[in-house]
Formats: structure tokens, C-alpha cells, sequence
């Protein structure tokens, strides 16, 4: 593999190129014309324009690409996350023209792309799941038998959904006809495909979700958990691994299982199990997603292993490089996800330049970033600025260094995030580690964030007045 094309822009290109550049391998970007001297560009060995700024017209077109990866003679296309990752006729595609696609094979992305194909793969290979039903359903008398038997609230989800969309809770037996009919209207507007089934509401879990990797010589392994519960409208806001209410034991348990879920669509390269966690530690299988997700680089820190450099060795056809006894967790990481959007302004996207743009750095912390000082910030795409990950050797230390790395960014021109990070970090819900997934919507308002920076303002103005009084002392000294 001497060259790869990268499907991607943004933080995630850069990141995927890094490591691709590190061994030895060249690296293709793409872009469109928004993106004409994005940073991903700039980093790139070579660069080829594909369109125009809207995904749908350079980012998502996949024949293109494929055409263009040709052209210059990549052997290789890594996707990245979003865009085409998770698009299994891509995949196909990139394979029939003799491209390698970094990614598992197109029939594994298929049946995780859909909830009910999930669960069918998986049923003979002892994977707990929430109690419920198993295949679509829209017989209203039938759904209320099985939602009877199963005890409210329960929830009912699109089996073509994912990431929390054409999902609706039902608390008592009255709604659920109505709640019903709408979820199945809304699954077929948002993704062409009415089936729904049911499942137990779980009210209060944690999302963990466990990293697994695959070779084609049949060695599936995992990379233990991370811990995801800190989210808002099922955006992930802080990510950390491992997670603190996992025992060893329990650990085991969910990373073997996760194993199995893998071997159950004869997985290949990194992907990632969803579990739900609850109060009583029973953990039930929700999904599989089948790329590099957002927060892999926590795992990265707490294992010491480079996954887009395993990927590409999977992808080369090379065996896994160790056992699952040789893996072991050290230390502990943070992610925060820093979003120019406006956390007092209910999370809008907050586009605009980027007057000022300086990122922290030191040990024990990294920036996955994709943006620079002087830049635009498209509106065409998600608005993730960077991610700060934080290392040490406990979640206090790496708690301590995000809180200080984030007053160590420098940013203006657009609102972000990255206030909102303090908060959850100084939170005792967070610092305690009692939360789940209710967290955000429990304890924050824009006015305690308000609060918060209000009175970091006058510490802040404290310290400069006390600076300024000490400095007035010392050119006095020399008058007498
Ligand atoms: C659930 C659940 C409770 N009970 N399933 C949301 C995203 C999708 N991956 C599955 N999700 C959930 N499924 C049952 N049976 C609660 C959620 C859920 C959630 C899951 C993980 C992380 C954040 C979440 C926020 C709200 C709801």
C-alpha cells in the first residue's frame, strides 16, 4: 500500500494522514471548493478538488471518488467517520474497482446498519439484549400485548435508525397507538424504511461502548471501554476511558461479548459495540458502529496503540500485531469535543471567522484539530473545531489538565464550546462519577454556565488588579 486516498476533511484527515505519512505511505486529500486551503489540504502530499461546498456534491460522491482515487493511483481509501464511512454500496464499490477499502467488509456495514438485521446476526452468539421483540412491527394490538408483557415504559425505535433518531418513549398502554403511527411516518420521512419494533425503556443507563479489531485470519480482539454517558440530544460531549463503574470482571464480560458480536458479521478492521449499562450493572447490546468513531484517540492513550496504524495493517492483510492477554489499560483519558456552537444560546451552530484561534499543548495533552487562525468556519459541514484529549495517570490528573488546557485555548470570532467542558469537568456529578446519560439535561442551564463565567470574570479581573498594584510598587522602588 503506497498510497491512500483520504475520504474526509476536517480534524479526522489530518489525523488519518498523520499516521499514513508515519509509515511510510503517501497520503491523497479531497476537497471542495470551501475547503480549498483547509488545513487537511495543506497536510496532504496531494490534493484534488471534487466539487462544490454542499457534501452532497463533493464529500458524498462516491463514484467520483472512486474515480479520482484512479486517477492518481491510490491503493487505498480510508473513509473516516461520517460521510461515506458507513455506506456499504461505497464500500462495495471501492472494492470491485481493486481500491482497498480501510474498513470492514460491505455486508458486515449492512447488517449494522440496520437494528433489526443487527439483532438477527447476533441472536445465536449469547449477546444480552434488552428485553423486547425482534422483528418490525406496526399491528397496534400486537404491540400492546408485547408491551404488557414486557412492562412500561417501553421504547419504540426505527430499525433503520441510529444515533437516537425516530426513537419515542411510551409510558402507558393509551399512547401507544398514536406514538406508534408516528414513529413509523417519521422512520419512512427520515430514512425511507417504516419498520419499528419495541424494547424496555431502560430510564437511567451509562453508555459504554466497547472498541473491537479484527484481522482476516480470524483474530478478533478489543480495546476495552469508553465511557460515553455525558452527552446532549445524543451529541457525545465528553468521552473518557476506561470507564469508572466498570470491575474487571465486568470489563471481560462486555469486551468478550463485544467479540462475539463482531464474529457474528465476520467483522474486519475497527468498529465499535454500544451497550447499555444499568443501575444494577446488567448491559444489554444497542448497535455496532462499523468505522473509526470520534473519540477512538482515548483508547489510543490508555492502551498505547495507534489504531488508524492498525487498520491499515488489517487492511494490508496483515494479523493483528498482539494477543488480548498482551493488552492492558494504563492510566486514564478525557475527550472533550470542542463545537463552534453557542451553549447559551441553546448549542446553535456558531459560524463565522476564526479571528483568533490558538490551541493549548504539554504533556499529557492532545489536540486533535482541523482549523486555523484567519480561517472560515463552512456552514456546510459539522461544526467540530477540534478535540481536546487529556492523558494522565489518574481521571483526577486528567480531569485537572482539561480544566487547565481549556483555559489555555485562545479562541475568537465564534462562540464554542469549550466553556460548557468546564462545567462538566468542575461538575461533582462528573468528578464524583455518578451520571448517566440524563446528565446534561439534568444539571445544565445556560444560566449556572453564566454563574460560572461571571465569576471566573472577576477572578480574573482580582488577579489583574492585585498584578497591577504589585507593579506599581516596583517602578516606584527606583525613585527613592
Ligand atoms: C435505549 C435507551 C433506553 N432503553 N434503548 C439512543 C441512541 C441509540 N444508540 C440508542 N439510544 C438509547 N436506547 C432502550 N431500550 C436509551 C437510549 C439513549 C441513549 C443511549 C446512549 C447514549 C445516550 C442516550 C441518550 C438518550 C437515550
Amino acid at each position: 500500500m503506497k498510497k491512500i486516498l483520504v475520504a474526509n476533511r476536517g480534524e479526522i484527515a489530518i489525523r488519518v494522514m498523520r499516521t499514513a505519512r508515519k509509515m511510510g505511505i503517501k497520503t491523497v486529500a479531497i476537497y471542495s471548493t470551501v475547503d480549498r486551503n483547509a488545513p487537511h489540504v495543506k497536510f496532504a502530499d496531494e490534493a484534488v478538488c471534487i466539487g462544490e461546498a454542499p457534501s452532497s456534491e463533493s464529500y458524498l460522491l462516491g463514484s467520483k471518488i472512486i474515480e479520482v482515487a484512479k486517477k492518481v493511483k491510490a491503493n487505498a481509501i480510508h473513509p473516516g467517520y461520517g460521510f461515506l464511512s458507513e455506506n456499504a454500496d461505497f464500500a462495495e464499490e471501492v472494492e470491485k474497482n481493486n481500491i482497498i477499502f480501510i474498513g470492514p467488509k460491505s455486508k458486515a456495514i449492512k447488517i449494522m446498519g440496520s437494528k433489526l438485521a443487527a439483532k438477527d446476526a447476533v441472536k445465536s452468539y449469547d449477546i444480552p439484549m434488552v428485553p423486547g421483540i425482534e422483528e418490525a412491527i406496526s399491528d397496534v394490538a400486537k404491540a400492546k400485548a408485547i408491551a404488557r408483557e414486557i412492562g412500561f415504559p417501553i421504547l419504540i425505535k426505527a430499525s433503520a435508525g441510529g444515533g437516537g433518531k425516530g426513537m419515542r418513549i411510551v409510558e402507558k398502554e393509551s399512547d401507544l397507538e398514536s406514538q406508534m403511527q408516528r414513529a413509523i411516518s417519521e422512520a419512512i420521512s427520515a430514512f425511507g424504511d417504516g419498520s419499528v419494533f419495541i424494547e424496555k425503556y431502560i430510564s437511567s443507563p451509562r453508555h459504554i461502548e466497547i472498541q473491537v479489531m479484527a484481522d482476516t485470519h480470524g483474530n478478533s480482539i478489543h480495546l476495552f471501554e469508553r465511557e460515553c454517558s455525558i452527552q446532549r440530544r445524543h451529541q457525545k460531549v465528553i468521552e473518557e476511558a476506561p470507564s469508572v463503574v466498570l470491575s474487571s470482571s465486568l470489563r471481560a464480560e462486555m469486551g468478550e461479548a463485544a467479540v462475539r458480536v463482531a464474529k457474528a458479521c465476520d467483522y474486519i478492521g475497527a468498529g465499535t459495540v454500544e451497550f447499555l449499562l444499568d443501575e444494577n450493572h446488567n448491559f444489554y447490546f444497542l448497535e455496532m458502529n462499523t468505522r473509526l468513531q470520534v473519540e477512538h484517540p482515548v483508547t489510543e492513550l490508555i492502551t498505547g496503540i495507534d489504531l488508524v496504524e492498525l487498520q491499515i495493517k488489517v487492511a494490508r492483510g496483515e494479523k493483528l500485531p498482539f494477543t488480548q492477554d498482551e493488552l492492558e489499560i494504563k492510566g486514564h483519558a478525557l475527550e472533550l469535543r470542542v463545537y463552534a456552537e453557542d451553549p447559551l444560546n441553546d448549542f446553535l451552530p456558531s459560524v463565522g471567522h476564526l479571528d483568533i484561534y490558538k490551541i493549548p499543548s504539554g504533556n499529557g495533552i492532545r489536540v486533535d484539530n482541523g482549523f486555523e487562525e484567519g480561517m472560515d468556519i463552512p456552514i456546510y459541514y459539522d461544526p467540530m473545531l477540534s478535540k481536546l484529549i487529556t492523558y494522565g495517570k489518574t481521571r483526577e490528573e486528567a480531569i485537572q489538565l482539561m480544566s487547565k488546557a481549556i483555559d489555555n485555548y485562545s479562541i475568537e470570532g465564534v462562540q464554542t464550546t469549550l466553556s460548557f467542558g468546564k462545567f462538566v469537568c468542575q461538575h461533582e456529578a462528573f468528578t464524583s462519577g455518578n451520571f448517566d446519560t440524563h446528565f446534561v439535561k439534568k444539571y445544565y442551564t445556560p444560566d449556572v454556565l453564566k454563574a460560572e463565567m461571571e465569576s471566573e470574570a472577576k477572578i480574573a479581573a482580582l488577579i489583574a488588579l492585585q498584578q497591577y498594584k504589585e507593579d506599581q510598587k516596583i517602578v516606584r522602588l527606583p525613585i527613592h
